[in-house]
């Protein structure tokens, strides 16, 4: 299979490329990749000789259909994706969530004129708004759209664009909104890594608001096990939410990071809350588990999160040199 992944060089791609790599040596890899802020070849450093890197974007419709051209199947992780840059500056999420996606669509339309190509998006949970913190519910399938922030507008806009697409064209795609990832070579502008080498350079945690917000955790490999599923298995035109009951509100997974670091229990500092703040996020993946057959590997949240502050004390030399100017942007923010 010849593969084509957008934003492969970003947290979740890198992790899936690598994966990839190693689990499947009849899958050639593409990667393409703006390389923006947010993508590092380094994550990307001992698999090189493996893939192929295109430094591309995804809005540049030239790229996007010559590569397609060249590939069986295309997953599309490429975005922006931080909440807080969104809220911040959203032009830039407009623009590679919702016309890059546009262009990947058009590209495989075409394609598939003449050549099947297959078209795995990879979404968010954040598409669906967020749930009270004591009702039962979690989010389904069939949860109507609702989201919140400027990044999760863009995000369910792009998912729309797939779904028109199927439908209209017959493009054979499909979809996954998938809950909080955590894991090795993620942003230190994301909640988890900011603690984690917020304690390691010396700075004090910072918690948003009271920390009674609820995110439903899931390992960065369970994700991209259960892409691969998708990929493989899945119906096309069908949506699937991954998640793997990892619920657990912030000021809880702080406390875990203050003690597997050493630090007392109240050794953070709570700043300004984020605008428009979702709530909690909780995904029911029932049918991923019963039609696919798919199971998470990393269960253990707590053993999951101590191999990855190990790997940041391990890997300083990958997020060191941003880490600085992260807190120095979070600090005009009061965050
Ligand atoms: P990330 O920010 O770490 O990486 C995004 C990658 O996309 C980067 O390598 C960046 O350079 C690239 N990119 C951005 N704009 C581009 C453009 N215009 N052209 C080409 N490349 C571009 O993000 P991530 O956390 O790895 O998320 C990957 C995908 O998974 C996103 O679609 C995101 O919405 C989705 N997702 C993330 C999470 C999570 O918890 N991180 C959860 C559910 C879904
Ligand atoms: O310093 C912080 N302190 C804090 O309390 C940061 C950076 C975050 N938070 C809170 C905000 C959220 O409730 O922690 C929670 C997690 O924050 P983020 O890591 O920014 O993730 P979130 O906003 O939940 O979105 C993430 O999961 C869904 C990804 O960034 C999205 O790309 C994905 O779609």
């Amino acid at each position: 299979m010849r593969l084509l992944v957008t934003g492969g060089a970003g947290f979740i791609g890198a992790n899936f490329v690598r994966a990839t790599v190693r689990e499947r040596p009849d899958v050639r890899v593409t990667v393409l990749d703006s390389l923006t802020y947010a993508g590092s070849r380094e994550s990307l450093a001992d698999v090189e000789a493996d893939i192929r890197l295109v430094e591309g974007d995804i809005t540049d419709a030239g790229v996007v259909g010559t590569l397609v051209a060249e590939s069986d199947a295309v997953v599309h992780f490429a975005a922006e994706t931080h909440v807080d840059n969104a809220l911040a500056d959203p032009a830039p999420f407009v623009r590679s969530n919702v016309v890059g996606t546009f262009t990947i669509l058009e590209a495989v339309r075409h394609r598939s004129a003449t050549k099947p190509v297959r078209l795995h998006h990879v979404s968010t949970d954040e598409v669906y708004g967020d749930l009270t913190l004591d009702e039962p519910a979690r989010f389904t399938e069939s949860t109507p759209y609702n989201p919140s922030s400027p990044y999760s507008a863009t995000k369910a806009a792009s998912d729309m664009l797939v779904r028109a697409w199927v439908r209209s064209y017959g493009v054979a795609a499909t979809l996954s909104n998938c809950s909080n990832n955590y894991g090795p070579f993620q942003h230190v502008e994301k909640f988890i890594p900011r603690q984690i080498t917020n304690i390691l350079t010396g700075r004090r945690p910072k918690l948003y608001g009271t920390g009674a917000n609820v995110r439903d955790w899931i390992h960065v490999d369970d994700h991209n096990s259960a892409v691969w599923r998708v990929l493989t298995d899945g119906a096309v035109g069908r949506t699937y939410l991954i998640g793997a009951d990892g619920e657990r509100d912030n000021l809880s997974v702080m406390r875990m990071i203050l003690r597997l670091m050493g630090h007392s229990p109240d050794d953070f500092d709570h700043v300004t809350d984020r605008a428009g703040h979702d709530l909690r996020y909780a995904i029911d993946a029932t049918p991923l588990r019963d039609e696919l057959g798919w199971r998470p590997g990393h269960a253990d949240f707590e053993a999951g999160l101590r191999a990855t502050i190990e790997w940041y004390r391990d890997n300083e030399s990958w997020w060191g040199p941003i880490k600085d100017a992260v807190e120095t942007a979070y600090e005009a923010r009061q965050q």
